[in-house]
């Protein structure tokens, strides 16, 4: 459907289908391989990919759908950096009879026939799974337990949730309280950055709970350089379990992971062949993970491919 013959080749042209992915950034290591996984899978499948990196801004993501549109591909997916703000450019999409596929992050539009569906975590179990952990492993013996949270960026569905099923798990047990949480934007830099801040202004911190892998080893930098130890003096709970988180976590500086696959590749090409031939797909796809403690980490990161 793509007419511009300078891309090199197009719907129309070689009956290749045509996926624009507007991909949220580079801003962490679950990114980098959700990334290859969609360039190496649509590359498998013979896709033809317009892929546009949105240097984690939605302006530049409404900008790249909106060329997507222009160029007639035959399907749009993306990974909305943020829930809210999609309904002109999903309706812009739909009246250009252009299926939309939603991966990895959702959002909260009202009007459910703006996509056709969204293949990605439950960002919510993962805070949960998260919570109950603290649950069973806390010293709450001695009295409460501080925690401070580095949330994911912020208005992002994994932040939101993540933040929310936490706070739904650790309110099981009354000395479990969290005394400061921020947005630390699911980078090394901004986890490092804020932990500074968070162990400066707290004397007492027993627990870190960190949105994502990237923020939690960004911590760990300002937890030795204060003087403390990552895993012992700090219970360390992350979500994403990357090769480096888990070798962190092998290392016993990290204590638990919620796993949150990035992998997404395969299954998002397969859907974007479905709709394309207007065959009726699921309006909800959840990634299959599990959860790693440290000896489960050492277990499994010799097979680890990213
Ligand atoms: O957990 C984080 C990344 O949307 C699930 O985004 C994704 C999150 C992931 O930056 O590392």
């Amino acid at each position: 459907a793509c007419g511009n013959s300078d891309t090199g080749g197009s719907a129309a042209d070689d009956g290749k289908l045509t996926l624009g992915f507007s991909q949220v950034g580079a801003e962490s290591g679950w990114r980098t391989a959700n990334t290859i996984s969609i360039k190496d899978s649509a590359a498998a499948a013979g896709i033809e990919l317009k892929f546009d990196d949105a240097q984690q801004k939605q302006e530049n993501q409404i900008k790249a759908i909106r060329n997507f549109i222009q160029q007639k591909v035959d399907v749009i997916a993306f990974s909305p950096v943020v829930e809210s703000g999609w309904d002109t450019v999903l309706k812009e999409a739909k009246d250009a009879g252009i299926p939309v596929i939603l991966t990895d992050r959702s959002v909260d539009s009202a009007d459910k026939s703006l996509y056709k569906t969204f293949l990605g975590s439950d960002f919510v179990k993962e805070g949960r799974l998260s919570g109950e952990w603290l649950i069973a492993n806390a010293k709450t013996t001695s009295g409460p337990v501080n925690i401070v949270e580095l949330q994911g960026t912020t208005g992002s569905a994994p932040a939101n949730d993540r933040k929310k099923g936490f706070a739904e798990a650790i309110a099981a047990n009354p000395n479990l309280k969290i005394v400061a949480s921020q947005s630390g934007d699911f980078t090394r830099a901004g986890g490092k950055q804020v932990m500074e801040q968070f162990l400066k202004a707290n004397t007492k911190i027993d627990v870190l709970f960190a949105h994502n892998d990237d923020m939690g080893l960004g911590a760990l930098e300002a937890i030795t350089a204060a003087g403390k130890v990552p895993g012992k003096d700090i219970t360390i709970i992350t979500v994403d379990a990357v090769k480096d988180g888990m070798q962190a976590l092998a290392d016993g500086k990290f204590n638990f992971i919620a796993e949150c696959s990035p992998l997404l590749g395969p299954q998002l090409m397969d859907l974007a062949k479905k709709v394309d031939a207007g065959q009726e797909v699921p309006a909800r796809i959840e990634t299959e993970e599990t959860t790693f403690t440290q000896a489960q980490a050492k277990e499994a990161l010799p097979n680890r491919k990213y």
